[in-house]
C-alpha cells in the first residue's frame, strides 16, 4: 500500500495475443491507472491504448453485473436463481417440443481470451450434447485449421514466424500495427519488425492497403484481394525453376514435393502478374531474395484467410516455408512450446482416425461441414427455414455475430424468430438484445488470468499467472459455472439442483483418465485416482495446474519434483521465461506417415478455381476490412478513452477512384454490394491501392434496445451488411469478407 492509500497489482492484459504485463493501481476499490509492467518477463514494458483503458471496461456502467430476463420489449434484472429457472423453462420447452436438434450454439472470439470460458467450452459441448457448429472461427482462421490438419495432423498446429531471429519476413494479409499480431503471440510486434531491419534483415508487406505495418517495412507490395494464392504459387514456381528448393533439415521428412512442383508449373510470375496487380519482375525478385536469405519466413493472417482462396493461400504460406527449409528452424517458421499445453489442441475424438471433410451437410443450403463447423452465415437460414431440424434455440457464448458475421442484416432479422436465445455475455448489445436471458460473466479483474490457447503460438516459451484483483460479489457465478449449469439444464437436470463442483469433478477426472492412457503423456500409466487426489479444488485453476504439471517443464504430479506447478508459477508474478523456441517437429507431427504431408487431393482439387480467377476479368472495385489499435472487434467502442478523436468508421478510397466517381473527402458516399447498401463518410487516401476500398469491421452500434451509451454516440456502420453470406472459401467454408465487389457513388 502506498502513502496515499493506493495499491499496485501485477496482471496480464487479456484482450489480445500481445498478453502484455500490466501494473494496475487501485484506490478505494477503483482502478485509477493501468500502466505497463517493465519487469514482465514477456512484454518488458510494452502496452497499447486498449490495455490502459481496462479500468474503464471494469467500471463501465453498461457492463452487466446481474442477469437480465426479457420482459416483452424490455429487460428486467433478476437473481441468478431466477435467471437459471427461466433458462430451464425456456430451453426445456424447446427440447421437449422440438428435440435436441433444434438447439445450437455460437462461440465468439472472447472465449479464447477468457480464463474460464477458454477452458470450459470444451466441457460445455460434450456435457450439454450440443456440438457448437457455429463460431467466429469461420470468419477468421478456419483455412489455417484445415491446412494444419492436413500438413501436420493437428488442426491447431500453427507455425509462427520466428520474428526475433529471422533475416527476411514476408507479411501477407496481416496488420500487426493495429492487431498486435494474430496466431503470432508476441508483444510489440512492430518493435520486433524494426529490429529485423536494424540487424540488416528485410521486411516485405503484401497488402492491398499501405498499412501502418507497411509503413515500417522495407517494401510494401500492393496486391489485389484474393490473389495471394496465385502469388505464392508463382514464388514456388520460381523456386523450382531456378533450383532454389532446398528442404535443408526437413529432407526426408516431407511427402508431396513433386505434386507441388507439378501444381505450380504453369503459375509463372508472368501468368499471375495481372491478377495480382504486381510486376512479374518483382515477383521473381522476391522469390530469389526469400530463397537467398539465411533464415526467412512467410507469415499470412486474416487477409489470407477471409478471402476467395483462403485455404489455398494459407496452405501455400507453409509450403513456401517448407520448400526453403525454413520450417521448424530458428529464424524461420516454428512451432510454439507453451509451459501449459492447451486442451483445444487435442485432436477431437471424432477425428481419431484422421481428418475427413464434408461428413454431413447443413440442412438448408447443403454446406459441407469442415472440421465440425459450417459457415456462420448458415445460421440465419437455419433459424428461419421451417422443417425438420429447424433451429429454435440458440446459446450465444461471447459472440456478436449481428455485427461480426456476413449477411449481418439477415441474422439480425432471424434471431427474433427463435423460441429461445440464451446469451453468456457482459453486455446488452446488437446481438444479445435478441436474447431471452443474458448471463453476464465476471469482469476480468474479478477472476484470475492465464491464456489457454494463445501460448501455443507464442514466440517464446513463457507464461504468467494473474491472481484475482477484486473479489466478485457474493453469489455471482464464474463463467465456468454458468456453462456447466447450462449444460446440466440442457441435459434435463433441474436448475436448482445443479452441482457445478460435481460436474467439474467428472470433467476433470475424465481428462486425467485420458492422459494416463495417452502415449507419451507426462502421466502415462499412472493411477488416475492418485493424480486427482493431488489436484486441488474444482475450477479453471485446477485445469491450468494440470496442463502446467503435465507440460514440458511440469512436475508430472511428483514424478519430477523440481518441475513446474501452478503454485510455483504463482511465486513469479512477473512470469517465467524458458527461452526462445526450439525445433520440435517430431514432437508436434501427428500425421499417419510421421511426415509433413504437403500435397492433398482435397487442396490440390481447388487449383482449377484459381485458374479460373486468372482468366477472369478483375472487378472494378472491391471492399476489404481493417482494424484499428483502439477497437477490439465489435465490443470495445463503449470505452470513452478509446473513442476520442476523429471518426474512424470511414470508407478509405484511392484518389483516382474517388475522382472518377465524384466523391469528396468528408462527404457521404453510398456503397452497394450484392448483399446490401449503406452510407458512410469518405476518406480519400493513397494508402489504398486503386480498385480497392476499405471499411473497418465491428461497427454499427445504432440498434434500438442495446445498452451501450458511448458506442451508440459513435455508431458507425456495419460492413458485414455488405458481405454476401454465400461467399465462402470452398475448402474451409470460411467467410469471404475481403474482396467483395462493390459500387460506390456520392449520396
Ligand atoms: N467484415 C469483417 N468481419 C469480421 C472480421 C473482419 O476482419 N472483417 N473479423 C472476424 C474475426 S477475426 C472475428 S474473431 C470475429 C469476432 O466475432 P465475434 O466473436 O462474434 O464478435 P466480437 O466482436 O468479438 O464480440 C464478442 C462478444 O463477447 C462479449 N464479451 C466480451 N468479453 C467477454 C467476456 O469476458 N465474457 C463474455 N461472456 N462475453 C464477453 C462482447 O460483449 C461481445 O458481445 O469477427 C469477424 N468478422
Ligand atoms: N486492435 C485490435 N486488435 C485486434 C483485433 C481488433 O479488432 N482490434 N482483433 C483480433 C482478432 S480477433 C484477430 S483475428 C486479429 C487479426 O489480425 P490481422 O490478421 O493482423 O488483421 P487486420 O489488422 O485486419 O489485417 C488484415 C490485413 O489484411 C489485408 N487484406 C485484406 N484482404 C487481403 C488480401 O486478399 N490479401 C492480402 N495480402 N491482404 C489482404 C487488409 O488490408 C489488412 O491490412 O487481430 C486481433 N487483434
Ligand atoms: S497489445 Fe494492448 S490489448 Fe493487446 S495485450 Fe497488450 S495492452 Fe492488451
Ligand atoms: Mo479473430
Amino acid at each position: 500500500m502506498s502513502a496515499n492509500g493506493s495499491t499496485e497489482h501485477i496482471r496480464t492484459c487479456h484482450l489480445c495475443e500481445g498478453m502484455c504485463g500490466l501494473r494496475v493501481t487501485v484506490k478505494d476499490g477503483r482502478i485509477e491507472k493501468v500502466r505497463p509492467n517493465p519487469e514482465d518477463v514477456w512484454s518488458r514494458g510494452y502496452i497499447c491504448p486498449k490495455g490502459t483503458a481496462l479500468g474503464y471496461l471494469h467500471h463501465d456502467p453498461d457492463r452487466l453485473r446481474a442477469p437480465l430476463v426479457r420482459d416483452g420489449d424490455e429487460f428486467r434484472e433478476v437473481s441468478w436463481d431466477e435467471a437459471f429457472a427461466e433458462v430451464e423453462r425456456r430451453l426445456r420447452s424447446v427440447i421437449e417440443t422440438h428435440g435436441m436438434d433444434a438447439l445450437t450454439a455460437y462461440i465468439g472470439n472472447p472465449t479464447a481470451h477468457n480464463f474460464s470460458l477458454s477452458r470450459y467450452v470444451a466441457a460445455f459441448a460434450p456435457m450439454s450434447g450440443i456440438s457448437p457448429i457455429y463460431s467466429a472461427g469461420t470468419v477468421d482462421q478456419w483455412p489455417k485449421n484445415v491446412s494444419s490438419a492436413l500438413l501436420y495432423g493437428g488442426m491447431w498446429t500453427f507455425p509462427l514466424p520466428d520474428i526475433d531471429r529471422t533475416d527476411y519476413l514476408i507479411v501477407m494479409g496481416a496488420n500487426p500495427h493495429a492487431s498486435q499480431g494474430s496466431l503470432l503471440a508476441a508483444p510489440d510486434v512492430l518493435g520486433r519488425l524494426d529490429a529485423i531491419r536494424e540487424r540488416g534483415g528485410k521486411v516485405i508487406v503484401i497488402d492491398p492497403r499501405r498499412t501502418g505495418t507497411a509503413d515500417r517495412a522495407d517494401e510494401w507490395l500492393a496486391i489485389r484481394p484474393g490473389a495471394d494464392a496465385a502469388l505464392l504459387l508463382a514464388w514456388a514456381q520460381v523456386l523450382f525453376e531456378e533450383g532454389l528448393v532446398d528442404l535443408g533439415q526437413l529432407a526426408g521428412r516431407v511427402n508431396g514435393v513433386d505434386e507441388v512442383r507439378a501444381l505450380c508449373a504453369d503459375f509463372t510470375p508472368e501468368a499471375v502478374a495481372e491478377t495480382c496487380g504486381m510486376a512479374a519482375g518483382t515477383i521473381r525478385r522476391i522469390a530469389r531474395e526469400f530463397a537467398a536469405a539465411d533464415t526467412a519466413a512467410v507469415y499470412g493472417r486474416i487477409g489470407l484467410c477471409t478471402q476467395e482462396f483462403g485455404t489455398l493461400a494459407s496452405w501455400l504460406v507453409d509450403v513456401l516455408n517448407v520448400l526453403t527449409g525454413n520450417l521448424d528452424k530458428p529464424g524461420g517458421a516454428m512451432f510454439g512450446k507453451p509451459l501449459a499445453w492447451s486442451f483445444v489442441t487435442l485432436r477431437p475424438p471424432e477425428f481419431a482416425e484422421g481428418f475427413e471433410f464434408g461428413r454431413w451437410k447443413s440442412r438448408v443450403r447443403g454446406a459441407p461441414e469442415v472440421l465440425g463447423q459450417v459457415p456462420v452465415s448458415c445460421l440465419a437460414e437455419e433459424i428461419v427455414t421451417p422443417g425438420e431440424g429447424q433451429i429454435k434455440a440458440l446459446v450465444m457464448i461471447a459472440g456478436n455475430p449481428v455485427l461480426s458475421a456476413p449477411d449481418a442484416g439477415q441474422l439480425d432479422a432471424a434471431l427474433p424468430e427463435l423460441e429461445c436465445m440464451i446469451a453468456v455475455d457482459n453486455y446488452l448489445n446488437e446481438t444479445t438484445r435478441h436474447a431471452d436471458v443474458i448471463l453476464p460473466g465476471l469482469s476480468p479483474f474479478e477472476q484470475p488470468h492465464y491464456d489457454e490457447l494463445i501460448w501455443a503460438w507464442a514466440i517464446r516459451s513463457a507464461g504468467k499467472y494473474s491472481p484475482t484483483l477484486f473479489e466478485p460479489e457474493e453469489g455471482r457465478p464464474a463463467e465456468w459455472q454458468i456453462l456447466l449449469t447450462l449444460a446440466a439444464i440442457i441435459q434435463g437436470q433441474p436448475a436448482a439442483e445443479v452441482d457445478t463442483d460435481a460436474l467439474d469433478q467428472l470433467f476433470f477426472s475424465g481428462l486425467v483418465a485420458m492422459l494416463t492412457q495417452r502415449e507419451g503423456s507426462a502421466i502415462e500409466g499412472r493411477d488416475p485416482g492418485e493424480i486427482t487426489a493431488q489436484a486441488g479444488e474444482p475450477g479453471p485453476e485446477r485445469l491450468l495446474d494440470l496442463t502446467l504439471r503435465t507440460g514440458p517443464w511440469g512436475d508430472a504430479y511428483g514424478a519430477n519434483s523440481d518441475g513446474l506447478t501452478l503454485a510455483k508459477l504463482k511465486q513469479e508474478p512477473n512470469g517465467i521465461d524458458m527461452g526462445p523456441l526450439v525445433p520440435r517437429l517430431d514432437e508436434v507431427l501427428e500425421t499417419v506417415s510421421g511426415k509433413i504431408e504437403l500435397a492433398h487431393d482435397y487442396i490440390l482439387g481447388d487449383a482449377p478455381r484459381l485458374r479460373e480467377r486468372l482468366a477472369r476479368e478483375e472487378e472494378p472495385l472491391v471492399l476489404v476490412s481493417r482494424r484499428d489499435v483502439r477497437s477490439n472487434n465489435s465490443w470495445m467502442h463503449n470505452v470513452p478513452s478509446l473513442m476520442t478523436g476523429k471518426d474512424r468508421c470511414t470508407l478509405l478510397i484511392h484518389p483516382d477512384d474517388a475522382g472518377s466517381r465524384g466523391l469528396e473527402a468528408g462527404k457521404m458516399a453510398c456503397i452497394t454490394s450484392q448483399a446490401g447498401s449503406l452510407q458512410v463518410a469518405v476518406e480519400i487516401s493513397d494508402e489504398m491501392m486503386p480498385g480497392v476500398v476499405c471499411l473497418p469491421h465491428g461497427w454499427g452500434h445504432d440498434k434500438p434496445g442495446a445498452r451501450l451509451e458511448v458506442a451508440a454516440a459513435h455508431a458507425g456502420v456495419c460492413n458485414n451488411l455488405l458481405a454476401p453470406g454465400e461467399l465462402v472459401d470452398v475448402l474451409s467454408g470460411n467467410a469471404i469478407v475481403n474482396g467483395i465487389p462493390v459500387e460506390v457513388a456520392p449520396v
